[in-house]
């Protein structure tokens, strides 16, 4: 696993046809430098991973915390593996609302992917309202606290302002570097030098025309993207920008 990290979430976006994204996206990739991974919708994972090629990786955005069962509508950490998927996004703030999933939720899901062999990528960030109340860090200090798997090399931690999803605003630099840092200084009280190889991702309106300003901030190692991620020109120029 790179340190470096551009992955695209399409969130509930995307049909067959739109996998033709994927071969364009291939096409301008360099060959090396950083990884790239896309998570598209579960209906899409394993044709996007027959498809993709060895410099593009596949990722779920969600798996149950059981290995199978009676859970209509679910799927598990083994079902995304066995359709060719390396990552799985666990805890995004909309799976958070939509589904009242709660930090310890998160760890039981991040404990079953990394038992698969498969990278959490836990998400964590605050609300408008935490952030206006001073309160951005410390909350997501406590996620961290709750959400945390035991396996750091299987491990990606993507910072995401709630308010800053899909809506075209960002955090200053200076409030991004703060939470990364306090974010890395976390992680090497839980997992001691082994938190230096943990991937720490900005989430929350990365464009081409942002992506080389977030990416130079202290202690962010690649982005998770959303809307810019559905269109191969887009997502390739934030690639090439980390
Ligand atoms: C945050 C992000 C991707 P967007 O949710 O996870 O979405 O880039 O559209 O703000």
């Amino acid at each position: 696993m790179a340190r470096k990290l551009a992955a695209g979430n399409w969130k509930m976006n995307g049909l067959a046809a739109d996998l033709a994204e994927i071969d364009r996206l291939g096409a301008m990739l360099p060959d090396s430098g950083c990884d790239v991974l896309i998570c598209p919708p579960a209906t899409l994972v394993a044709r996007m991973a027959e498809r993709a090629g060895a410099r593009i990786l596949v990722g779920g955005q969600d798996c149950h915390a059981a290995s199978s069962g009676a859970h209509t509508g679910d799927i598990s950490a083994a079902m995304l593996r066995d359709a060719g998927a390396s990552h799985v996004i666990l805890g995004h703030s909309e799976r958070r609302a939509d589904h009242a999933e709660t930090d310890a939720a998160v760890r039981s899901k991040a404990l079953a992917a990394q038992a698969e062999g498969l990278v959490a990528i836990v998400c964590v960030g605050e609300t408008e309202a935490q952030r206006d109340a001073g309160r951005a860090v410390e909350v997501i200090a406590s996620q961290l606290e709750g959400a945390l798997p035991d396996d750091p090399a299987l491990l990606v931690i993507a910072y995401e302002p709630v308010w800053a999803i899909g809506t075209g605003r960002t955090p200053t630099e200076a409030e991004v570097a703060q939470v990364h840092s306090m974010m890395r200084a976390t992680l090497a009280r839980r997992f001691g030098a082994a938190a230096d190889g943990v991937p720490l991702l900005y989430g929350g309106s990365v464009k081409p025309a942002n992506a080389a300003q977030i990416f130079a901030i202290a202690d962010v190692d690649g982005a998770l993207v959303g809307g810019a991620s559905l269109k191969a020109d887009e997502f390739g120029a934030i690639v090439s920008a980390l």
